[in-house]
């Protein structure tokens, strides 16, 4: 007679538990940083710069301080007597806080001003006069590195050109022996374009200095708020212990809340100089034009191949563009990110990639949007690749996949650039999504319409994506290694609280955190708290972006469960006088071994740690894990899409997509399905509608929502998703990979390559993102590519 836990009753792993935070967020509860209210609050508002590129003749804040309710106005210059006109940036550049000699972008912070309320302190933005003297602008890298170009970052000593790094991986030679040898090289020039992550609710900070206690509290937006705490220690030379950082209900990140931006500092300055609360909360156009633009990079790329089909070698140059000022997040080992982690379900002999960054007057870019440090890029790259490739040998795309995966037992694998994939189906993915979408009969359907002018598409995109950084060996930031933490306390009556290093901005954390616990000890998911995003309360932890919560995050909440079970077992076998070794676990019990009935629950143990322990226990049922991974996590995923594009007007119409993701043990599938249908959607918004650009002067065009479109439900088409493979991470505790981000990473190249399908009897090789309808058109009727 068996008494074990029903793990599908509980809330544990597997079951699509609704998300616990809903209940706030659906009655209008949250508790964002706006909603944050002290007693003797003001307000900041930032005047930023309407030039991309000038010199700062002269600031006159005169007229600005004469407005009634105005407290401090602030400028670069005051900002640099504590030492806080710079900033260092999370790669190991620096970043103006407000400027002092230049600006170097459109939106960048000029001046602020703390007033009683938001609107007088927005006045008296206005109210400064600021004197320019306009300088050339550079909006590309090509600009960047022209001959004559003015040097953007002449405050830096030793700077004198435009570039940021170079950088390069893989192996040279071998790869020009591979291209010797080919039958056919494969070339396409694609620009990846900016694009900007929108959260919906915008950045901001409300930041409550302390004179009496000398403690620094700051609510804000961040997805890390202990890399915030050690940046402002380090920074404003604060003590560490002395400042609180609070992430409350944060409305999207997307990892638009990675870095530090100037106004995160400027309302801790102003409160440290104020001696009151100050609230600093963006304004939309204010986050489209001066918060982490993403991707912005041109990609050159070459495949060597046999006739056969064999891939021999892959060969890519990456140029990109990252604003003024090197601010996004990246491992420092890696100068342009995980870009090389292109062509890793594929079994590539040799391959070179070379990378060049470079600045420009534009605000800064690089950011990881919904991509695991330049992955999008790497993917989207190697999914164009692979479809043209296809097409220049004459082989369907599909096939063309199948011989060139690395195959299911061949994993672990290593890939040319280095990473060790850790496991993977690629051909038994493609199998269920070439199933799903009836891939022969739409082939022969597309050739059907093709004779009485219609034109139908269809594009795939697979991929593996490494989820999860890090190791500590290979992945830090600013030099404090990618590990993550759980705390877990169960209380008397069995009930616990679970707090985390990540911090969820949507994802549903509290919700799948608890169904961990509950996997692992048998309590009940709703007996559960989950809390994150107090750097006073949580353990330490590196944030959540990258994918990473789940693979690094998520495996210390099994180990801290792991080492609370543990103790349980003590405890079991002093209440049950029997020897620990004499002990079974069935799911949130312990038993005699052959004694079944004879048992203790979790919840009795946890009763006893604090009122019956055996002599010489310490008392009490809690403990914390650290937890540095092994590897990153390799999900695998196909994405089909089969469209149909008017040959008159250029406008295309998805009629299919199938998704087919494996992402190891899925923890909450609900939320895993929220999390891929999100991630398609934005894939399908870069594909098809979203363009924010810079013209010659640097003007940001597109810096509103009637220009950069955000796709709703009416323009979004349905998905079909897929969950038959599931291929568990070998290494992660309870076989989970990431997911959050591959479908936003492997998504564009599958719409980008199914309009180009639809076109490939006409020898266009390449239209740039977003594929407008005049694009498409202009490509259609004048048979020749169009970049963007
Ligand atoms: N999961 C499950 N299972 C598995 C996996 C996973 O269940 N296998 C779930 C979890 O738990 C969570 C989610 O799902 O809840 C997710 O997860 P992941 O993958 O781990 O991730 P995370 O880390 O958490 O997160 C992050 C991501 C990112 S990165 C991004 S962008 C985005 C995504 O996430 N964001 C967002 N998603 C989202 N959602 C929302 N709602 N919101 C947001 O904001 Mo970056 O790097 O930052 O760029």
């Amino acid at each position: 007679m068996s008494q074990t836990v029903d793990e599908s009753k509980i809330g544990g792993l597997g079951v699509s538990r609704k998300r616990v935070e809903d209940n706030r967020f659906i009655r209008g509860r949250g508790n964002y940083t706006d909603d944050i209210v002290l007693p003797g609050m003001l307000h900041l508002e930032i005047l930023r710069s309407p030039l991309a590129h000038a010199r700062i003749k002269s600031i006159d804040t005169s007229r600005a301080w004469e407005i009634p309710g105005v407290r401090l106005v602030l400028t670069g210059e005051m900002a640099a007597t504590r030492n806080l006109a710079w900033m260092p940036t999370l790669s190991y550049d620096t970043q103006a806080v407000l400027a002092t000699d230049k600006v170097r972008f459109q939106g960048q912070e000029v001046a602020c001003v703390v007033a009683d309320d938001p609107y007088i302190a927005k006045d008296a933005c206005e109210a400064i006069d600021v004197e320019y003297e306009p300088l050339p602008v550079v909006v590309n890298p090509e600009q960047a590195v022209a001959e004559d170009a003015p040097l953007i970052r002449d405050d830096k000593a030793g700077q004198t050109d435009n570039v940021v790094y170079r950088w390069e991986v893989g192996d040279p030679a071998g790869t020009d022996a591979a291209f010797e040898k080919a039958d056919v090289v494969s070339k396409l020039r694609l620009h990846y374009p900016r694009s900007h992550p929108s959260p919906i609710e915008c950045c901001g900070s409300v930041a409550d200095f302390d004179r009496a206690t000398n403690k620094l509290t700051v609510y804000m937006t961040t997805q890390a708020p202990h890399i915030i705490r050690a940046a402002v220690a380090m920074v404003a030379e604060l003590p560490e212990h002395l400042i609180r950082i609070i992430s409350p209900d944060i409305g999207g990140g997307f990892g638009n809340k990675v870095p530090v931006y100037p106004g995160y500092v400027c309302s801790i300055l102003c409160s440290i100089l104020l001696e009151r609360p100050v609230k600093w909360i963006e304004d939309k156009t204010g986050n489209l034009i001066s918060t982490g633009f993403a991707r912005d990079m041109y990609l050159d790329g070459e495949l060597a191949l046999r006739a056969d089909g064999k891939i021999l070698g892959v060969r890519m140059h990456a140029e990109a563009d990252h604003g003024a000022f090197f601010a996004d997040a990246q491992p420092s080992k890696f100068k342009i990110g995980l870009l090389h982690s292109t062509f890793a379900c594929y079994d590539v002999p040799a391959a070179h990639l070379t990378a060049r960054g470079t600045y420009t007057n534009k605000a800064p870019g690089g950011v990881a949007y919904r991509c695991s440090f330049r992955v999008t890029e790497a993917m989207f790259f190697q999914e164009r690749m692979v479809h043209q490739a296809a097409k220049d040998l004459g082989l369907d795309p599909a096939e063309f996949r199948r011989r060139n995966f690395v195959r299911a037992e061949d994993f672990p694998h290593r890939t040319p650039f280095g990473f060790l994939v850790d496991s993977g189906q690629p051909q038994a993915c493609l199998d269920v999504g070439l199933r799903a979408v009836g891939y022969e009969d739409f082939l022969r359907q597309k050739e059907e319409a093709r004779k009485r002018g219609r034109r139908l598409g269809i594009g795939i995109s697979t991929m593996t994506e490494p989820l999860g950084a890090g190791n500590s060996r290979e992945y830090d930031i600013l030099g404090i290694k990618m590990f993550d933490s759980a705390e877990l306390r169960v209380h008397m009556t069995g009930k616990a609280i679970l707090r985390v290093g990540a911090k969820s901005q949507g994802q549903g954390h509290e919700t799948t955190w608890a169904q961990i616990v509950s996997h692992e000890l048998g309590i009940p998911a709703d007996d559960v708290t989950v809390e994150e995003g107090d750097t006073d309360t949580a353990p330490f932890g590196m944030g959540t972006y990258a994918s990473r919560s789940t693979p690094v995050a998520g495996a210390a909440i099994s180990l801290v469960s792991r080492k609370i079970r543990a103790k349980a077992r003590k405890l079991a076998a002093h209440l049950l006088e029997v020897s620990e070794e004499d002990l079974e676990w069935e799911l949130g019990r312990f038993s005699v071994r052959g004694v079944p009935e004879h048992g203790v629950t979790i919840q009795e143990c946890a009763m006893a740690a604090y009122g019956n322990m055996p002599d010489g226990m310490e008392p009490g049922l809690e403990n914390h894990a650290y937890y540095d991974p092994p590897n990153l996590t390799w999900p695998f995923a196909v994405y089909i899409v089969t469209v149909e594009v008017d040959p008159e007007t250029g406008v295309w119409d998805v009629l299919n997509t199938v998704a087919v993701d494996d992402c190891g043990v899925r923890i909450n599938p609900m939320i895993v399905e929220g999390q891929i249908m999100g991630g398609l959607t934005e894939a399908y918004a870069m594909a098809n509608m979203q363009f924010i650009t810079f013209d010659a002067e640097g003007n940001c065009v597109g810096s509103n929502y009637m220009d950069y479109l955000l796709p709703t439900a009416w323009e979004t088409p349905g998905f079909e998703l897929h969950s038959e493979v599931v291929t568990p991470s070998p290494h992660h505790p309870i076989g989970a990979k990431g997911v959050g981000e591959c479908a936003a990473v492997g998504g564009p190249a599958a719409f980008v390559n199914a309009v180009l399908d639809a076109l490939d009897d006409t020898g266009v090789r390449n239209i740039d993102m977003p594929l407008l309808p005049d694009r498409v058109w202009e490509a259609l009727t004048r048979r020749h590519d169009v970049s963007g």
